[in-house]
């Protein structure tokens, strides 16, 4: 049988709304899971006695043929791939998901208590559930009263306005640099321009806070030949510098030589490629992340990066040296040890004196 079932998310390390939003997102990708309701984002102070930043709170609705235990299971393996961790009890957290409510029921496991048994001493758990429950939810009574009696113990809890919030940041931000650059944000060819880069910071920097590559699938092939080298050449990217947020563009070319024959689809790689530079960075910093979050992923037996890009802080300001290239290269595992292997993956690049962009 469907039960209206209520979880609980929170966050406090990284961008915590970033991670909120994933976690709703691999839950609804689940066959077994229907998101109903999702309520508002709230900033909460940290309840427990472990000194932390602020959480950032939200209330799910959800519909599950699932039974506890197997979402319990499946919260947990969310929580595992956002990289929760447990060093501390009650620490913080990238991601913590609770069952809070399943319906009316009331259960024991030996992993589950549900209702869950601090629900109703927080706020940072009612607040957002009454936002999504109807009176009439069978707990509803209760939450709107315990609400009433903790709002004078001292959990803060703020609604954070999501999305709109950093959009408007932003749109104010543009418009006060139109004035300040001698310009008039209300001339007709201005007024819209605050809301399009809004939008597009959104677009351009989705990475931002985002430590970790997730959207990737490996495969185990039969370990047959484990000296070849897979490579992905002339990946086209687009990145923001961060001295001057200005951007820098060009080509990426990636080698791998598996491990234990396990390998990325390799579509996955431009989508890496994506991942590093939709951020504030600099290409040495991107060149080294590509390194790392495929060391990461695949534990591969080496890996090898060229990128090749042009830096508008270079050409249009400053020295203006239009045309000049930047290269950075990066050898990991055997492509420092074989030199063979180095000059293989630069040939096969098609270019190893001259530029590829
Ligand atoms: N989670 C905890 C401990 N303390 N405080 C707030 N504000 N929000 C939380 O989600 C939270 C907490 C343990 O799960
Ligand atoms: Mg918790
Ligand atoms: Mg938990």
């Amino acid at each position: 049988m469907m039960e209206n079932v209520i979880l609980s998310l929170g966050s406090n390390i990284g961008n915590r709304e970033a991670y909120i939003n994933k976690a709703v997102a691999l839950l609804g990708n689940d066959p077994a899971i229907l998101i109903d309701k999702a309520s508002s984002f709230y900033e909460t102070s940290p309840v427990g006695n472990v000194n932390q930043r602020a959480f950032i709170n939200i209330a799910l609705k959800i519909a599950t043929t699932d039974s506890p235990e197997d979402l319990l299971t499946k919260i947990h393996q969310i929580e595992l791939h956002l990289h929760r961790t447990r060093d501390v009890h009650w620490g913080p957290r990238t991601l913590d998901v609770d069952i809070i409510f399943w319906g009316d029921q009331k259960i024991k496991t030996e992993s589950l208590i549900i209702p869950h048994p601090e629900a109703f001493n927080r706020l940072f758990v009612l607040v957002p559930t009454l936002g999504i429950v109807t009176p009439e939810f069978p707990f509803y009574n209760q939450i709107k009263a315990q609400i009433q009696k903790l709002q004078k113990a001292d959990q803060t809890i703020q609604l954070v306005q999501k999305q709109t919030q950093s959009k408007q940041v932003v749109e104010s931000a543009i418009r006060q640099i139109l004035n300040a650059i001698g310009d008039d944000p209300d001339r007709p060819g201005l007024v819209e321009t605050p809301d399009r880069v809004a939008r597009m910071y959104n677009e351009i920097f989705s990475s931002e806070g985002l430590d970790n590559f997730e959207d990737y699938k490996l495969f185990n092939t039969k370990e047959t030949d484990n000296s070849k080298m897979v490579m992905v050449k002339n990946i086209t990217f687009y990145s923001m510098c961060e001295h001057h947020m200005m951007p820098f563009w060009g080509k990426a070319h990636i080698a791998y030589v598996p491990d234990h024959g396990k390998i990325i689809g390799l579509s996955k790689i431009p989508r890496l490629v994506d991942f590093v530079s939709h951020k504030l960075g600099l290409q040495e910093k991107l060149t080294d992340d590509i390194v790392a979050q495929m060391n990461r992923i695949l534990a591969p037996k080496g890996v090898a990066v060229i990128v090749d890009s042009r830096h508008m802080c270079v050409e249009m300001r400053g020295v203006k040296k239009a045309d000049s290239l930047t290269r950075t290269i990066r050898f990991s595992g055997v492509f420092e040890t074989d030199q063979a292997l180095r000059m293989a993956f630069l040939n096969s690049i098609g270019d190893v004196n001259g530029k590829t962009i």
